[in-house]
């Protein structure tokens, strides 16, 4: 089960100032600069906030409505500074980190319920080691996807924390106004608005040909968000860390040999990929969209870092094969991704030799491929797709868009 931990941190750049100095603290407090100046609130501390004020707001206008409030100039440079261990921080926990901001990150927490008894405490930890060494509150939200994560740590400020149970996202979303739901301004908000549409809720009821006639593909995410349906990756900000290829099908289906093979040859572009860059992966992951739009991550963790296309459709079939069980539904989008990358040939134990004949054949495939395109060679377990691609490498009838950073 997929868990995204959400930390914004509070009136950042006030929390720093009150940090530095405990007079501050406690107290209406406002960063951006003297009121008598021209210029915006940057940040407003909670106590200030009672009061109206808020970021964006001219600093005489809070001056007004606040007359007690402190202001203060700041100092960007402290804030970096904060930023930077605030973020040291977080890497302690996961690898898979998302910087958005100075103050607002992602981590991916899939898998780490054992080692802290439960995403909750995870969270409760990350909360702890913020405040202990930086004396900075942090509102942190937990959901199966990035959306529903960053309404929960919104809606759990200050110093809060707040979990959105597996199942649960849609209900959680909707009685939230839709203006909460990220990607929707100002303008879509009027235009939702008009059509009657107040709440996520409303929106996640209407149906998905209306939302794309009046927004087209956008309307697809405007669907799939309001229903709490979120799979986008956490994405670390530097490097290839994941690379992956997905597909929709033209028609959503239930044949496991077209799935299979589909698999198979998202697979050897994913390795293909792989290779090229002179890494080998330990997490493999299969994802699968069905027709009714619920999207389902499956990770595996290797014993041994791999590039082979052998061992990425091993493990993405093993995933599927589980996954398909006893399930009725037809599948719309398919997809195969690596994660954990390590350089090639640090991990890779030089004694198998059932690994080097495979680390060898696959390079003279990349090389053919290279010369000649990725279709000059078919495997195998590719063929039943013959017939749905074109012999050329360009303009397959399926689209393979997402090759992640
Ligand atoms: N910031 C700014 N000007 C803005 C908005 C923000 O300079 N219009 C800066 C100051 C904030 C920091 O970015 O402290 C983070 O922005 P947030 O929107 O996260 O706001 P805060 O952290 O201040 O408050 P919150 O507790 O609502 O997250
Ligand atoms: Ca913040």
């Amino acid at each position: 089960m997929r868990r995204i931990i959400h930390i914004d941190l509070d009136a950042f750049f006030v929390s720093v100032e009150q940090a530095l100095n405990p007079q501050l603290r406690g107290k209406p407090v406002v960063v951006g600069g003297r009121p008598d100046r021209r210029g915006v609130v940057a940040s407003a501390s909670y106590e200030a906030r009672t009061s109206g004020l808020h970021a964006g707001m001219p600093l005489a206008t809070a001056s007004r409505l606040c007359p007690e409030a402190i202001f203060i100039e700041g100092s960007f440079s402290r804030y970096r500074d904060a930023s930077r261990k605030f973020m040291t921080i977080l890497a302690d926990f996961s690898p898979d980190l998302e910087p958005v901001s100075l103050d607002e990150a992602y981590l991916d927490a899939t898998g780490f319920e054992s080692i802290y008894g439960s995403t909750h405490q995870m969270a409760e930890n990350v909360k702890q080691r913020i405040k202990n060494e930086l004396g900075l509150p942090a509102s942190v939200g937990i959901a199966s996807g990035k959306v529903v994560a960053k309404i929960a740590a919104e809606l759990s400020k200050p110093d809060g924390l707040l979990e959105v149970a597996a199942g649960d996202e849609r209900s959680f979303l909707a009685p939230l106004p839709i203006a909460r739901l990220p990607g929707v301004g100002k303008k879509t908000e009027r235009i939702l608005n008009g059509l009657g549409i107040n709440t996520i809720g409303e929106l996640a009821n209407m149906s998905l040909s209306a939302l794309k006639s009046h927004f087209g593909a956008f309307g697809e995410l405007l669907h799939r968000y309001a229903s709490g349906i979120d799979d986008r990756e956490v994405e670390p900000p530097t490097g290839a860390k994941s690379i992956s290829r997905e597909t929709t099908f033209g028609n959503d289906t239930q044949d496991r040999s077209l799935l299979e093979a589909t698999l198979r040859y998202l697979g050897e572009r994913v390795g293909a990929d792989l290779r090229q860059r002179g890494n080998q992966a330990r997490c493999i992951t299969l994802k699968l969209r069905y027709a009714d739009f619920t999207t389902i991550t499956r990770r595996h963790t290797l014993s041994q870092a791999a590039d082979s296309d052998q061992s990425i459709f091993d493990t993405g079939l093993k995933l599927l094969k589980k996954e398909l069980s006893g399930e009725k539904r037809p599948v719309r989008l398919i997809g195969i991704g690596v994660s954990s990358l390590v350089e090639a040939g640090r991990q890779l134990d030089m004694l198998d030799s059932s690994a080097q004949r495979l680390e060898r054949l696959n390079r003279v495939i990349d090389r053919i491929r290279n010369k000649y395109g990725f279709s000059a060679i078919q495997t195998g377990r590719t063929l039943p797709l013959k017939d749905i691609f074109p012999t050329t490498d360009n303009g397959y009838t399926l689209h393979t868009p997402s090759l992640s950073r």
